[in-house]
């Protein structure tokens, strides 16, 4: 299978509290087919791309609250995606928030996403391990972020696998800052990441902190991944003004060598596409960041061996 093709990053803009799964879907059906006129096999949607991003409130009610989860996938709701991205030949990443029963009964709760192949299976499963935010609701925050509060912790790791023509990994949002994310993924020969991201253009509890350096942060975080990994990314924004909150866009793709070679460019629902070359990473893991060649294991155990930073006695 060739190792080449084009993929598309397939950007939503703002999604109100009350629009129906149906519209959405028919926005992304729509992005879809103009990712299919762009010669795209792949298409990146954002992190919880199928509603708006409710952890932005407290909400009491549990009957509401399931009503922002998927209980299958695909749904009656979302098998139209599905169907339509298999008759196009294309590729998917498709985040959402994923509600079920254990075999013990419990309710699970997970920030997830699913790759989904160009015949329309299923073939990888991500939960996100880095949940941001706070569980308890805080008055003092204009809006909250209460994704700790509405899911829990990832339990697949970060797994990759072989598919549509290479090695393939996703995380969410909030896994694209921390370095553990993408080395996990490149320890295991990753070639592609894709991560769909709902992030605020300012920080709720640091006004000082600017649209233009959060825009910085999201960006140096997937060039950096994907460089110190020679891996491509691709990174979907849910951007625009949603329920009062700006949201930032800037969705990108971005090479092994940590170029951004496509950009969004506006806030709404958009289409970027690049060419990508998974060989273009080869001479990146053969040279600078040859693992078996450069890392020394034997100094980074404090990395896995405890939590938080501990700082040398005043
Ligand atoms: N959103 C944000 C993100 O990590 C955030 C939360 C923003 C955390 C800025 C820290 C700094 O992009 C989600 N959904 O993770």
């Amino acid at each position: 299978m060739s190792r080449r093709f084009i993929a598309a990053a397939c950007q939503l803009g703002s999604i109100s509290r009350s629009e129906s799964r149906a519209s959405v879907v028919a926005r992304m059906i729509a992005l879809l087919r103009q990712a299919k006129e762009r010669g795209a096999s792949l298409a990146v949607f954002p992190e919880m791309a199928l509603t708006t991003f409710f952890p932005r409130w407290l909400i009491a009610d549990e009957e509401e609250l399931d009503s922002f989860y998927e209980k299958e996938m695909p749904s009656n709701e979302t098998a139209p995606l599905f169907e339509e991205a298999r008759r196009l030949g294309l590729g998917f990443y498709l985040g959402y928030a994923e509600l079920f029963r254990d075999a013990a009964g419990r309710k699970r709760r997970f920030n997830t996403s699913v790759l989904v192949d160009r015949a329309g299976r299923i073939v990888g499963k991500y939960r996100k391990v880095h949940l941001p935010g706070h569980a308890e609701y805080e008055p003092e925050r204009p809006w909250q972020h209460l994704e700790k509060r509405y899911f829990e912790v990832g339990d697949l790791g970060f797994p990759v696998w072989r598919t549509m023509g290479g090695v393939m990994g996703m995380c969410l949002c909030n896994d694209r800052r921390w370095p553990e994310t993408w080395r996990v993924m490149g320890m295991k020969g990753v070639e592609l990441v894709m991560l769909g991201y709902n992030t605020p253009t300012a920080n709720s509890v640091a006004a000082h902190e600017g649209a233009h350096v959060r825009m910085l942060h999201n960006h140096l975080s997937m060039q950096a991944g994907a460089y110190q990994n020679a891996t491509w990314a691709i990174g979907t924004a849910k951007g625009g003004l949603e329920e009062g909150v700006d949201m930032m866009a800037g969705s990108c793709i971005v090479a092994p060598t940590g170029e951004i070679v496509a950009l969004a460019t506006t806030v709404g629902d958009e289409v970027i596409a690049a060419d990508v070359d998974l060989e273009r990473g080869r001479y990146i893991k053969e040279t600078v960041f040859n693992f078996a060649k450069h890392r020394r294991i034997e100094h980074y155990g404090i990395i896995t061996g405890q939590t938080a930073a501990t700082p040398p006695p005043d």
